[in-house]
């Protein structure tokens, strides 16, 4: 869906099922300006608006359609959990460390290079990459393998829609995801805790579901840093690891590739690492997660499903022991 700001500004069903308080309270603000012909004239009227969203976030707005084939009944987690609860190590490994020093990432400008096994390697700019296919907004549950929960509203599109474009090889049978390891703009790069660049992997059939998306932003606007701006992948049926942040490099191989949490801890972290309770962590179990915001010290965890309640990615691994490809 479009967002139409004239000529009703507060006219925005999108996200007005979504956004965090804070973005309503600027509109009023803005609705109020408005009103009292503190700001005036039609381009303004545009420009004022998309500032008022900005500054309320610290984000510009990214307009998609909801895909109603991809909502979670879930209640969305609210922005500011999703945005100050982080794992990204690049920025360090305290949850709340990447929301305080990920303003270091530079998002722009950035292109992602596309080569190995692909008929058409390219290197895409941003703003083009994300015109590959119209931007959606789906609503995913993400489980981490550290046993808790969020429910985000996304903005992309299928990776599907890109694989297309570069035209893989018969030879391509797995999908490379690096991300971006530049110690002048990351401080976690010094904590040599994972090997950097932190990458991670997919077979075809599994980079091909169009479940995977490719993703450019979250409650209606362009991705904030600390959640893998400006471009990551999203992996609702396998643990948070998997859906590797800032990506700039996408390689297409005949190998499995290693993966940065494989490489850590191979007898931890699977390549697969599809949701499921049934393979506990060497560690602790995976039976159970608990959702963010919605934790208090009586809150029940909630069970943890099977692919993440994903079902339908089920045919992908019929006939797989689940145990040993964990
Ligand atoms: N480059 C990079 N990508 C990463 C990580 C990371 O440390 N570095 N952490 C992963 C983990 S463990 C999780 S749970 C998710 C968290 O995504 P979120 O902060 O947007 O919820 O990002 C994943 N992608
Ligand atoms: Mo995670």
């Amino acid at each position: 869906m479009l967002i139409k700001r004239q000529p009703n500004v507060s006219d925005h069903p999108l996200v007005s099922e979504i956004t965090p308080r804070e973005i309503f309270e600027s509109r009023r603000t803005f609705v109020k300006q408005l009103a009292l012909g503190s700001i005036a004239g039609a381009g303004l009227l545009e420009m004022a608006s998309r500032e008022a969203f900005a500054q309320s976030a610290g984000a510009q707005k990214l307009a998609a359609a909801r895909n109603a084939a991809y909502v979670a009944a879930d209640k969305v987690t609210p922005y500011k959990d999703i945005t100050t609860y982080n794992n990204y190590y690049e920025f360090g490994t305290d949850k709340a460390d990447p929301a305080k020093t990920a303003g270091t990432l530079k998002t722009r400008p950035w292109s992602v290079a596309i080569e190995g096994e692909v008929k058409k390697p390219m290197t895409l700019d941003l703003d083009t990459l994300m015109k590959i296919a119209p931007l959606e907004e789906r609503i995913y549950r993400l489980r981490c393998v550290e046993g808790w929960s969020m429910v985000i509203p996304w903005i992309g599109y299928s990776f599907s829609e890109l694989i297309k474009k570069v035209e893989p090889t018969a030879n391509a049978k797995y999908v490379q995801f690096v991300t971006l390891a530049d110690s002048r703009q990351m401080p976690g790069l010094s904590d040599p805790v994972l090997q950097w660049p932190y990458t991670e992997g997919l077979r075809m059939d599994e980079a091909n579901h169009p479940l995977a998306l490719l993703t450019f932003g979250l409650y209606g606007e362009v991705l904030p840093n600390q959640n893998g701006a400006p471009v990551r992948i999203v992996l609702p049926w396998k643990y948070g690891f998997k859906s590797a942040k800032s990506i700039v490099k996408i390689r297409f191989l005949k190998e499995q590739p290693k993966t940065a949490w494989n490489s850590y801890a191979a007898n931890e972290y699977g390549f697969y690492s599809n949701v499921n309770p049934a393979v506990d962590h060497p560690r602790w179990s995976q039976a159970s997660e608990r959702r963010i915001g919605e934790d208090g010290f009586f809150t029940k965890k909630r069970p943890t499903l099977l692919f993440n309640g994903y079902n339908e990615v089920a045919p992908l691994y019929a006939g797989m022991d689940l145990k040993k490809y964990f």
